[in-house]
């Protein structure tokens, strides 16, 4: 009783018993800790992981999460366990752990198996135990968390056949696609000669004891991807080639540690022979998983373009990996008439770990059922496909450029404003991207030659008073404004973070960052010296691109500090105020101010302002000013600026910052 009671009321006092065990490393002192990992169907705080955890998060003290399992019961594979350790561990010391864990558990019994150990991104190894022995992992030196494996899923099911895709015009043969899937027909007519099936295979067992096995439908998923992404017919990059991966069942079903194998399969590879274009396209979703998340950025920061479905669920994608992974472009799945795709119960995830739509309802490609057979099918896997071929191309007609150039591009040429989002629950409303991927104009090369921009929306952040929420953007990517305050801002070369507040009687806020590339972009925010002073840009040669402000004495919910000339940013007396600065060859920016105008809404008389930047200018900031103190609401969406506040209050402004890099033009033409 006292057991189980303890184990209740002190979360963060048992994992706190649990560090000072493993500093001393005293197997005997593990008797009198509590369990610390809690019952199958119990409320635990390991049900509250995947919120916590999830993407850009909230900065909350407390209990570090040594154990994890995924939100989803039904997903879970208890009895087999990831146990990731610290990332500096030794290979030596990864040896040594397994061995004590085995040691340790076979004095009390209980078996251990091995079944893989990982040296990639992941220093760590896969073990099927009992929960008994899992107590006695979780103290073992050197562990950074432990994560129960869980079951992936492709995302897309057959639909009816009645259309071809009308083929696309460009080829990506620059291009390699590291696809993760079942397996794939490779000779089918659509894909002969580009798909490769790698000797990598890590899947589970089919479900069933009678499973009528059918080789062509072990194909299905895999070869439709294969077609969407390269077929000769039906794909979206013709001459990119793919190389497959298997982590999928017949069934499309896998393991996040089948996954995690895969990853690092890929990675070897791509050590022993690097590539310059790689896209690794990942058609599965499981629950929120930080060591898959972990995997995915690991990727990317070798180079590799990661895609992912952003799952079928018609839910937040922020609660399933790889979609939940920041550094991974998530993909969600639009119709013929660029509406968000629904099935049955199902349909699109969305939110703001969404980056992008694409084409993923009644889809037409290759089938497995013969070498020329096609067959529809839909989801966001196909959706992925699309983006990954999208991805290719982008990658084959511009050397050099980066996974999060690749995915500012995308958005550039996006299809903006069709999805209707108003069926999305409201909190998904505003973070949900209105951006369905289409292809980039063949030769029409922008990387390095505009400045091009994306808002980042943070998690929203707790209800008490001090909660705080933080964005951040990609690497390689420059924040040019943060919508809400930012006490700390970021100082040259380190990550660069924008943080929202929660006000006294607040209901929580989004921190939400405009993230930028152009070509020399870099950016520094200066702050005002004292609360209530003027903060600028000291260098001549920088632009200001937006402004932030906090308080310290006292959290307001009207704190905004606005770009008042072009290079100051003003403050009240209380506020300390921020400009962020950014210097770029033939940067430039300009400020447009206006007030609020009465506005007509079906649930009563507001006040609203929408500015726009010109053409082929970015928006970088978007504020609102106000000399009273109503509650108003800037957003920064794509390349407009809508501010909102409540009717009778007419001293209120919208204030956007626009700015663009002026190509460079080419000497010899301007000699002519
Ligand atoms: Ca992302």
């Amino acid at each position: 009783g006292m057991r189980r009671a303890s184990a209740k009321i002190g979360w963060a006092l048992c994992l706190c018993a649990s560090l000072s065990v493993c500093l001393q490393d005293d197997p005997e002192d593990a008797e009198r800790t509590p369990d610390l990992i809690p019952e199958d169907g119990g409320a635990g705080p390991a049900a509250e992981t995947p919120l916590s955890c999830c993407g850009a998060g909230i900065l909350q003290g407390g209990a570090r999460h040594l154990w994890t399992r995924v939100f989803q019961a039904a997903w879970r594979m208890p009895g087999q366990y990831l146990v990731i350790l610290q990332r500096d561990t030794h290979e030596s010391q990864v040896q040594r752990s397994i061995r004590r864990l085995r040691a340790r558990a076979a004095r009390r019994g209980q078996p251990v198996e091995l079944l893989q150990t990982f040296s990639g991104a992941l220093r760590g190894f896969l073990v099927k135990m009992s929960r008994e022995a899992l107590q006695l992992a979780v103290k073992l030196p050197h562990v950074h968390y432990i994560e129960e494996d869980s079951s992936i899923f492709a995302q897309s099911a057959p639909w009816n056949l009645q259309r071809l895709l009308r083929p696309y015009g460009d080829d990506g043969g620059m291009a390699e696609v590291y696809l993760m899937d079942g397996s794939v027909q490779s000779t089918h007519r659509e894909v002969e000669g580009r798909v490769l099936i790698t000797d990598f295979n890590h899947v589970p067992e089919e479900d069933g004891v009678r499973v009528h096995r059918q080789v062509s439908q072990c194909d299905s998923h895999g070869t439709h991807l294969a077609g969407v992404v390269s077929g000769s017919d039906s794909g979206v990059a013709r001459g990119a080639a793919v190389n497959l991966v298997r982590v999928l069942n017949c069934q499309g079903k896998g393991t996040v540690s089948g996954a995690l194998a895969g990853m690092e399969y890929i990675r070897v590879s791509l050590q022993a022979r690097p590539a310059d274009a790689l896209v690794v396209l990942l058609p599965f979703i499981g629950g929120f998983s930080r060591s898959l998340n972990t995997a995915c950025r690991d990727l990317v920061s070798h180079g590799a373009v990661v895609i992912a479905a952003a799952g079928n669920h018609r839910d937040d994608a922020c609660l399933y990996s790889p979609a939940s992974e920041p550094e991974v472009i998530t993909v969600g799945a639009v119709n013929s008439a660029d509406q968000l795709m629904s099935q049955g119960a199902g349909g699109s995830n969305f939110g703001r770990c969404v980056d992008v739509f694409a084409p993923g309802d009644d889809i037409v490609s290759a089938s497995s059922d013969c070498s020329t057979c096609f067959t529809s099918r839909s989801g966001t896997s196909q959706a992925a496909a699309h983006a990954a071929g999208i991805a290719a191309v982008i990658l084959s007609s511009n050397q050099n450029v980066s996974p999060v150039q690749v995915l500012q591009m995308m958005l550039h040429h996006s299809i903006r404003n069709t999805i209707n989002l108003l069926p999305l629950p409201e909190t998904q409303r505003l973070n949900t991207p209105n951006l369905v991927a289409k292809l980039t104009p063949p030769c029409h090369s922008l990387a390095d030659q505009e400045l091009l921009c994306r808002s980042v929306w943070s998690e929203r952040s707790g209800r008490d008073r001090g909660d705080m929420a933080v964005s951040r953007c990609r690497q390689g990517e420059e924040m040019m404004s943060c919508s809400s305050v930012a006490p700390d801002g970021a100082r040259a070369g380190e990550a660069i973070t924008c943080v929202a507040h929660n006000g006294p009687s607040g209901h929580g806020v989004y921190a939400v960052a405009r993230c930028c590339v152009a070509a020399g972009l870099r950016c520094q925010p200066y702050a005002g010296s004292e609360p209530g002073w003027v903060a600028q840009c000291v260098d001549s040669q920088q632009h200001l691109s937006g402004c932030t402000s906090h308080s310290t004495a006292e959290l307001l919910s009207d704190s905004r500090s606005h770009p008042g000339h072009r290079r100051h940013c003003l403050a009240r007396e209380i506020v300390t105020s921020q400009a962020v600065c950014c210097h770029a060859s033939s940067l430039e920016c300009h400020l447009v101010c206006r007030g609020l105008i009465p506005y007509l809404l079906l649930s009563g008389l507001f006040l609203q302002v929408e500015l726009s930047c010109l053409p082929g200018w970015t928006l970088t900031d978007c504020k609102a000013v106000s000399e009273g103190s109503i509650v108003v609401e800037p957003v920064a969406k794509d390349n407009s600026c809508l501010v909102r506040g409540a009717a009778g209050e007419n001293r209120t402004a919208g204030v956007a910052v626009c700015c663009r890099v002026t190509p460079q033009r080419d000497p010899e033409t301007k000699a002519n």
